[in-house]
């Protein structure tokens, strides 16, 4: 996970903090009052609906804060979003064939075969794909 943020006073240490904890100290600000950098969430794996509160500091009083959504990696066939590929799964894969437009997220895990297309073949996708 990568953050960013300006307008820190430059040059003052600063922290990063996730939620409540602390997560990464000792940071100086950039000499533009720029703060960047990146850290490790720390639940593993990320679960899809969890999000945290991220707040960058300077020494100075002077914060910034972001929230961070955990969307879960694209799983083909789990369409949805259990966790798992199993036939629970075929009821929201045809409604998603036969949806006229889908988001982002249920696009990628519909598209079981991959091609950036929903149609039939993705059945067929599907079926290989179930345990
Ligand atoms: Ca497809």
């Amino acid at each position: 996970m990568t953050f960013s943020g300006s307008g820190f006073t430059p040059l003052a240490s600063a922290s990063v903090m996730l939620d409540d904890a602390t997560i990464l100290s000792g940071l100086t600000v950039n000499p533009d009052g720029t703060l960047a950098g990146s850290f490790l969430l720390p639940s593993t794996p990320p679960v899809t609906g969890d999000f945290f509160f991220v707040t960058a500091g300077d020494s100075s009083g002077r914060s910034a804060f972001n929230v961070v959504h955990i969307i879960a990696p694209c799983l083909r066939g789990d369409v949805n979003r259990s966790g798992v590929i199993n036939a629970s799964d075929a009821p929201a894969l045809v409604s998603a064939l036969l949806a006229v437009s889908v988001d982002p997220d249920t696009f990628c895990v519909a598209d079981v075969n991959g091609d950036g297309q929903l149609n039939g073949l993705d059945i067929e996708a599907f079926e290989n794909v179930l345990p």
